[in-house]
């Protein structure tokens, strides 16, 4: 039976890549900071059937403990201060946490066994102001953000212990990717929630920065199947995972409202608030993964419709049991 420890399995993707792993008969782990008030929302229906252990990125002990006690045959390094907007505020913790604690999950794994195979979730804001488009793994990085230029040094430290010491480590290069299960501060997640209180009546007006920036949107749930499949290749390697195709805000909040059978979505929209407004914007990423389809045989199932229909009829249940 192969076993795998996820770091920030409370997330968005630890979840779904927890219960990926755990239908292919993995024995499953993830790690989890201390908090006050425990976040397990999105592993409640799993927390009977994977092991948590205590660590955090800023502690390079704790990281270490947990890949001894569990002996992981791969580890997915998730966690991450992963919010852009936040990254301006908290520049410092940002590159502690999202840069510098790739390292210290590297060096963990260096020191208890390095035949551990490694995945970096490395990110398409590497990309940032975009020098090619489509953007693939040659493309030249030129982040926007201070978490931007975490992932670059997080991707560059995974290139250099694959280099350094023949870990297998790979970073997947992961554009944008969604589901019921996002925080409720990314746009996508933000709108649904929004359309689904407009139409139950518990909200007037959702209030947005630019509605201009393009994305390349897929389902979180297709992706976590590519991060396996990275570490079941016979060579470490780094793979952009995208669905070639992107949209505007402006085109994911107009689809959002419809789905809900909103009629005259401006109404209800005051866009370019300055609140959530950044300082150097990232206007417009779309990614090739032909890479990912030759070499892994991946290719994404959700489209971007069925994706906002999931995520606004997911909100509206919610939101009517509340
Ligand atoms: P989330 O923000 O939903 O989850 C981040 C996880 O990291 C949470 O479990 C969080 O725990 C944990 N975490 C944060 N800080 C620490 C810390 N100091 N020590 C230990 N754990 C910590 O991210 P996603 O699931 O959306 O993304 C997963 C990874 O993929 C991230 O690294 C992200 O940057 C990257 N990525 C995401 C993309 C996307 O579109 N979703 C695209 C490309 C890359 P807690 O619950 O305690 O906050
Ligand atoms: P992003 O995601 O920055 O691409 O990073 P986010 O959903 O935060 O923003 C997408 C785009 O929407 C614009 N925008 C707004 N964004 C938010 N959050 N709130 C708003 O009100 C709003 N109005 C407009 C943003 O300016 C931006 O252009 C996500 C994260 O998951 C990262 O961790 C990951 O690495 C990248 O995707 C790929």
């Amino acid at each position: 039976m192969k076993s795998a420890l996820i770091t920030g399995i409370t997330g968005q993707d630890g979840p779904y890549l927890a219960e990926f792993l755990l239908k292919k008969g993995y024995r499953v782990a993830g790690t989890v900071r201390r908090l006050s008030t425990p976040n397990m929302e999105n592993i409640k229906e799993i927390i009977d059937q994977i092991e948590l252990f205590s660590a955090d990125l800023l502690d390079q002990g704790s990281m270490t403990d947990a890949i001894k006690k569990f002996k992981p045959d791969e580890v997915y390094n998730l966690a991450a201060q992963s919010f852009v907007k936040a990254s301006w505020d908290q520049p410092v913790l940002t590159g502690e946490f999202t840069a510098l604690g790739v390292t210290r999950v590297l060096e963990a794994i260096r020191t208890v066994n390095p035949k551990i195979k490694f995945y970096q979730a490395s990110s398409s804001e590497m990309f940032g102001k975009v020098t090619e488009t489509p953007q693939k793994e040659t493309t030249r990085f030129h982040p926007r953000s201070p978490y931007g230029v975490a992932k670059v040094y997080g991707h560059y430290i995974t290139v250099n212990y694959r280099e350094s010491y023949g870990m297998f480590a790979c970073s997947g290069i992961l554009f944008n990717h969604e589901s019921p299960r996002r925080g409720i501060e990314f746009v996508t997640r933000k709108i649904t929630n929004a359309v689904a209180r407009i139409k139950l009546g518990k909200l007037e007006k959702l209030e947005l920065g630019s509605l201009e920036p393009k994305r390349d949107w897929g389902f979180s749930g297709d992706y976590v199947e590519a991060m396996w499949l990275m570490l079941q290749q016979d060579q470490p390697d780094d793979y952009v995972i995208a669905t070639g195709e992107n949209h505007s805000v402006k085109e994911f909040v107009a689809e959002a409202f419809r789905v809900a059978g909103i009629e005259n979505w401006e109404k209800y929209v005051a866009a370019n608030s300055e609140k959530h407004t950044r300082p150097a914007e990232v206007d417009y990423l779309i990614g090739d993964a032909t890479k990912a389809k030759e070499v892994l045989g991946w290719v994404p199932k959700t489209s971007f419709k069925e994706l906002v229909k999931m995520m606004v009829e997911a909100d509206l249940k919610r939101e009517s049991s509340k």
